[in-house]
């Protein structure tokens, strides 16, 4: 059965026998909704209107509505506000508890009340915990007795589209943009609106719509010609409880005509953004902010005028301060023009020289949005030591969904597992127990603004995503912006059971296959840690020396003798001493570095043994040749899917991971063979290496 509801992960299935089961025993109070009070705004309305379309399509049930207090059995949803008896339902901790976008869902039952209560701190609040009563629903796991409080951990939980206005999506791969075509937005919003309704199920509340290589005609969002646009966009959004945000180009006051400079210290340079800002705030009300990319690939910023970061970063947050707008900016500034023979210049070195030493610095509504890793969202990585490095410089985090260098949405790769990993790290800033998930969410250091961002995956595509089961990436993002503490395979076996229905093998197949992919992805592609041996610019499939003789300093110094970068303290750039104490110690040292990023940090001989007890080499062919079978093993186990999945994705997803093999033997043939006539060392099985 399909239907309007229908759309990514949010879908009604089949009233399949178990699902029914579960649902049964609460099933008398899903036939009527109450409000208790005028649903005027439009955030109430779509909460209520999902929570009425999803009952009726995975129930089959038409559930009724009516402006009335609870009486005999029924579905009672609210706000603080509007439900004035909470105050009597909910101890005072819980209502302090809930904040903006915290819900309560619970069986309310007593001498003469006997009703589901889903009550939120205020709509956005009531919106989530509607998507959470739904997605109980969909999964068959709706218990006979509910009792659930919840508020998220971040505070900003947003996505970055990096969509130009010519339609195309830098990074994207999977269609074009939902938002613009021919250097205009979009005239029917209707996907964008799917695509707020999407985001709002997993309780993202933010998005910035444009590219952070802001170019010409996107330059002009700001300006009165495309704001009225812009302002349509925001009211789609608004519906759903995401605030949006623009990305500017920093040289914005030149490029628009107006003046011959961008220096921040120059007071007609103040006044121009400050007009600009007030233009956007007329139009959206509510506007998040402004996302700048400065001075870094070749994007304009402060340093053209001898200035740094935070003047910058503050002559926007003054503009944007009389509105309590934010100001996202971005540290990934590096030195994009390196030479080879400078082995002291470290891209992974930058963030931190660049941004540390103005801790302090700036004002309070700037936000550092820090990318990890340190380079350049390669499959791994060590965490970006600049994470609660600044202890008065609020900090967030940046993921990649889209999968530049993670098989493009071509290979399956799930890429919460790596979140996860990254979140769990303890800088051992502020001593033990200071881990990323706690800094980026205010909780070590006391940042007034924080959170997680991430580059967004979406296109046109009929399946949003290009392969299907890259949506989990998206799903799972949100999720685990909401609770870091939800385990990957949590997170992906509820993807899966709203994505693919609940039969056991189509869950464990498709959970198994997800919960295998970062690790054999990492396999078949560039080992321990080092990382970049992609096609330049395309960064899809294997070309190991590509960017070995480029200026992105992305460089791995493999030659006849070893491989790796030298980062320790000692010889190398000094890189492995931006952490802080015993995570110094460990990666600068030889002896405790741990294998998998053994790269990243020294440069070793092949015969060098790793703590598995193998030589680098023989990890080289041993890793490349197990990815090629575990790939292989996929596509029999996805084989034994095809009765249980419908066709169109059973052959959609078996067309994928066919091209996945043919890329992973390639790359296990590229690198194998350029590592055996490096090294001259063989196979110690003696496999085919060409
Ligand atoms: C938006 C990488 C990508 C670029 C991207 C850049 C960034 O270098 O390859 O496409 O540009 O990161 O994050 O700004």
């Amino acid at each position: 059965m399909t239907s309007n509801y229908d759309l990514a992960w949010l879908r009604s299935g089949s009233l399949s026998a178990e699902r029914m089961a579960a649902i049964q025993p609460l099933s008398a109070y899903l036939h009527h909704i109450v409000t208790a009070g005028e649903v005027t705004s439009g955030l109430f309305r779509t909460a209520v209107q999902e929570l009425k379309t999803g009952i009726a399509a995975l129930t089959g049930q038409q559930p009724t509505i009516a402006n009335e207090a609870a009486k005999g059995r029924c579905l009672a949803v609210g706000t603080l506000e509007s439900m004035p008896e909470l105050e009597r339902l909910l101890s005072a901790n819980e209502v302090s508890g809930l904040g903006e976008e915290g819900y309560i869902i619970r069986s309310i039952t007593g001498e003469n009340e006997d009703y589901l209560l889903i009550a939120g701190g205020t709509e956005k609040g009531l919106l989530y915990g509607v998507f959470h009563f739904l997605r109980l629903l969909q999964t068959g796991s709706l218990p006979a007795k509910l009792d659930l409080v919840e508020a998220p951990k971040y505070q900003l939980r947003m996505v970055n589209q990096w969509d130009n206005m010519d339609g195309s999506i830098e990074r994207g791969y999977a269609g074009h943009s939902i938002f613009y075509q021919d250097n205009k937005i979009v005239s029917d919003l209707s996907r964008v609106r799917e695509y707020a309704r999407l985001l709002a199920s997993v309780g993202i509340n933010g998005i910035a719509i444009n590219n952070v290589n802001v170019h010409e005609v996107e330059t002009k969002l700001i300006t009165p010609a495309l704001l009225p646009d812009v302002a349509r966009v925001a009211e789609v959004f608004r519906e759903y409880g995401v605030r949006l945000y623009l990305s500017v180009n920093y040289a914005a006051p030149i490029e628009l005509g107006d003046l011959s400079t961008a220096d921040p210290l120059d007071p007609s340079v103040q006044e121009w953004w400050k007009q600009k800002t007030a233009d956007v705030y007329r139009h959206i009300a509510d506007f998040g902010g402004f996302l700048v990319k400065a001075d870094s690939e070749n994007r304009p910023g402060p340093f053209s005028y001898g200035r740094d970061h935070a003047d910058g970063a503050n002559m926007l947050a003054e503009a944007l301060e009389p509105y309590g707008g934010l100001v996202l900016w971005r540290c990934f500034v590096y030195d994009c023009h390196q030479d080879w023979r400078d082995r002291k210049t470290d891209r992974a070195r930058a963030a931190y020289d660049h941004f540390k030493p103005l801790d302090g610095r700036f004002k309070e509504n700037v936000i550092l949005q820090i990318k990890n890793g340190p380079m350049d969202f390669q499959v791994k990585e060590p965490v970006s030591p600049l994470f609660g490095a600044m202890k008065q410089t609020n900090q967030m985090l940046e993921f990649q969904i889209t999968q530049e260098y993670t098989g493009q949405q071509r290979h399956v790769c799930y890429l919460i597992p790596q979140w996860k990993e990254v979140l769990e790290f303890d800088t051992l800033c502020n001593g033990k127990g200071s881990k990323v998930k706690d800094i980026v969410a205010g909780q070590v250091h006391p940042y007034k603004y924080s959170g997680i961002t991430a580059v967004s995956s979406v296109g046109d595509d009929f399946n949003w995503t290009g392969h299907y089961l890259a949506q989990s990436n998206l799903y799972g993002y949100g999720r685990l912006l909401w609770n870091p503490e939800l385990s990957a395979e949590a997170i992906a076996e509820e993807w899966t059971g709203m994505t693919f229905g609940l039969d056991r093998d189509v869950v464990d197949t498709i959970l198994g296959i997800l919960m295998d992919s970062w690790p054999t992805y990492e396999n078949y592609t560039a080992p321990l840690g080092v990382g970049w041996m992609v096609v330049p610019h395309y960064h899809y499939g294997p070309d190991v020396d590509g960017y070995e003789y480029s200026k992105w300093g992305t460089y791995h110094f493999a030659d006849r003798d070893g491989i790796g970068v030298d980062r320790t303290k000692a010889t190398g750039t000094g890189y492995s001493h931006q952490y802080v104490g015993a995570n110094a110690e460990l990666y600068d040292s030889l002896d405790s570095c741990p294998d998998e990023l053994l790269l990243f940090f020294h440069h070793v001989p092949y015969t060098h043994v790793l703590k598995s007890g193998k030589t680098v080499i023989q990890h080289i062919y041993d890793t490349h040749f197990a990815g090629v079978e575990q790939v292989e093993q996929w596509l029999v186990r996805w084989d034994a899917l095809e009765s249980k999945v419908d066709p169109q994705r059973f052959a959609h997803v078996k067309e994928r991971l066919l091209e996945q093999l043919e890329s992973a033997k390639h790359w296990r043939d590229v690198i194998n063979t350029y590592f055996y006539r490096k090294s001259g060392i063989p196979d110690e099985q003696n496999r085919v290496i060409y």
